[in-house]
């Protein structure tokens, strides 16, 4: 393999205006419509303007999108697997006439491009997630996207560049394809083989780009994936930090590191096509493919949406299409005996072959637990530990839920101080009628200020959560629905333990120590919980209390102990 080969179809797009037109189309712009870009829309629109998806000059038009939705090429006979649309509101399609050029803008409100709507339409998306993923299984990220978040209508047309989106981490890190073919040129890179991840990388992938680079006697390109890859994954700030790390194991001179603002889909086989044409236009000349490259998992009978090989066998199957050499590569194991990575299949039965999966990985970055020398390296691993301590440092919230008078706050008042006596972690109590005089001053007790109330705790329980510290919430909480957007809420970067303190309404009543049942019966307070209001009691609780039979002090205690077997105290 020679000197790079221009892209496939023809030259590397560069969709910007040049600085006096992206001045004029600016001030035209603000008689335009606006479209607010979604964050995927403005992943797609940078590669789109910035030429990682050359041949694209825009987004795709309806006989664009049916080629490339039925049979992966474009009109003209390009190859391009992915159809990369504007999904707008119907509204908002209803309101533009033909032909009109609308300005697309980022969340500030910054005119990114403009956009001579040429087509506008409504998708069969259940058609379109059968044939690009191959299911309609929301399971599938790509198939929720689709089906449940992306807007109804199409438009499609020419892309006018103005401002290329901002990014202000890691500046030095981020390359156009130009920027990058010219830096392959002044570095006498002739031959490059780029990787394509989500994942933080260890030895195992060390080894296997070295072996693929050396294989083909080229440089490599670690490019990883930095704008949306699959839910749940590592945010990309820690895994750029470990990405860093990684680099000191290759030799000198020989790896790049660059990042790439893509919005996967995780669909597999096309994906691998689609991520190949993109390295290509990056001037890479060979991409490695791996073991079920871009998977989006298992389905919602626990099938895996794609085989394994099933992206290798696309890429051969376009080989002749694609222009970029495929490195295909089997999983990498550690083989013991050699004390060396091999590929999977290079393995003998006799042979004690050691892997660590993504998910047992996790378990032990959760739990604190060891992570061998071979799997990893120290400084890797040591920022991965960083930014996912262990449980006994993430933040947690204690979420109690119960009526009125039923001794939540007395309970959350000695948790408060058995957790401030152990000085662990920095602890916060939301009590119900604090915040009442505070946060939600405003509020009274409808159904729907209640909900905004609670949906308030547990934002402010989240950032405390998200920060590391102990959050306890002492609200009634009286709907089921509400309390379990409070639980994802804090889930998303904690623990979350509900505590039902299941004091019933009679015997409440009868201790009445604000004297409020009194009222509630003779209808001067409405609304009252358990008296002319309802209360939904949660039906799997982390803790259920009972104060008929457990004093304050103890029912802290049970808490303390729950905290402890789940893993959050030590
Ligand atoms: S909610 O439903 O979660 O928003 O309620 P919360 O914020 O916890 O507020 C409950 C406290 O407000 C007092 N109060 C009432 N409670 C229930 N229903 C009505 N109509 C009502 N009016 C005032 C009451 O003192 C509650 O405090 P606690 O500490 O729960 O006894």
């Amino acid at each position: 393999m020679g000197a790079f080969k221009e892209p496939h179809g023809g030259e590397l797009k560069d969709l910007y205006l040049g600085e006096a037109e992206a001045e004029q189309e600016k001030q035209r712009g603000r008689d335009y419509k606006s479209w607010d870009l979604t964050d995927r829309q403005v992943c797609d629109i940078e590669l789109l303007l910035n030429g990682a998806f050359s041949p694209l000059d825009g987004f795709l038009t309806e006989a664009e999108y049916d080629a490339v939705v039925k049979d992966m090429h474009l009109p003209n006979g390009i190859l391009w697997p992915m159809p990369i649309t504007l999904d707008v509101t119907e509204e908002f399609a209803g309101s533009l006439a033909e032909g009109e050029t609308i300005a697309l803008r980022d969340k500030e409100g910054v005119l990114i491009a403009t956009l001579e709507v040429s087509d506008n339409w409504t998708p069969d998306k259940v058609r379109e997630a059968k044939l690009v993923f191959g299911s309609e299984d929301v399971k599938h990220p790509a198939v929720n996207y689709l089906l449940n978040i992306a807007r109804p209508v199409y438009i499609g047309g020419k892309l006018k560049g103005v401002e290329a989106p901002v990014h202000y981490d890691f500046k030095a890190l981020r390359d156009t394809p130009a920027e990058m073919r010219a830096r392959f040129k002044k570095l006498g890179w002739r031959k490059v083989v780029a990787f394509q991840t989500r994942n933080p990388m260890h030895r195992a992938h060390q080894e296997l780009t070295f072996l693929a680079a050396k294989e083909h006697e080229a440089n490599l390109l670690i490019q990883p994936v930095v704008g949306m890859t699959k839910p749940g994954d590592i945010d990309h700030y820690t895994r750029v930090r470990c990405y860093e790390h990684l680099l000191e194991q290759y030799p000198e001179q020989t790896t790049g590191l660059s990042l790439l603002n893509l919005a996967m889909r995780m669909g597999g086989p096309r994906e691998a096509l689609w991520h190949a044409l993109i390295r290509k236009n990056y001037g890479c000349t060979h991409f490695i493919v791996g073991r079920d490259h871009a998977g989006p998992g298992n389905d919602s009978n626990d099938e895996p949406f794609y085989g394994p090989y099933d992206a290798q066998e696309m890429m051969k199957e376009y080989a002749d299409e694609l222009g970029i050499t495929m490195v295909p590569f089997q999983l990498m194991v550690y083989v013991e005996e050699r004390a060396e990575y091999m590929p999977i299949d290079q393995t003998t039965d006799d042979q004690t072959v050691l892997n660590i999966s993504g998910t047992e990985f996790r378990r032990r970055l959760q739990q604190g637990l060891e992570i061998p020398a071979w799997f990893s390296y120290p400084r890797v691993v040591e920022a991965l530990r960083k930014s996912y301590p262990p449980r006994h440092k993430q933040g947690v919230t204690v979420f109690f839920t119960g009526l009125s008078g039923s001794g939540k706050s007395t309970i959350a008042n000695a948790l408060l101080v058995k957790l401030l006596e152990t000085g662990d972690r920095p602890v916060t109590l939301l009590d119900g009628d604090h915040v009442r005089k505070t946060l939600s001053s405003e509020l009274g007790f409808s159904k729907e200020h209640r909900d905004l109330n609670i949906t308030r705790i547990g934002y402010v329980a989240s950032e405390i959560c998200k920060n590391g510290g102990i959050a306890i919430c002492a609200p009634i909480a009286p709907y089921t629905s509400t309390r379990r957007a409070v639980r994802e809420m804090n889930e998303a970067f904690g623990g979350f333990v509900e505590v039902h303190v299941a004091t019933s309404v009679e015997v409440c009543e009868q201790r009445d120590r604000k004297g409020l049942y009194a009222k509630a019966r003779a209808g001067i307070i409405k609304e009252f919980t358990g008296i002319s209001d309802p209360y939904e009691a949660p039906e799997n609780p982390e803790v259920y209390i009972d104060t008929a039979d457990l004093s304050p002090d103890l029912a802290a205690h049970r808490i303390l102990v729950k905290l402890e077997s789940m893993g959050f105290l030590r």
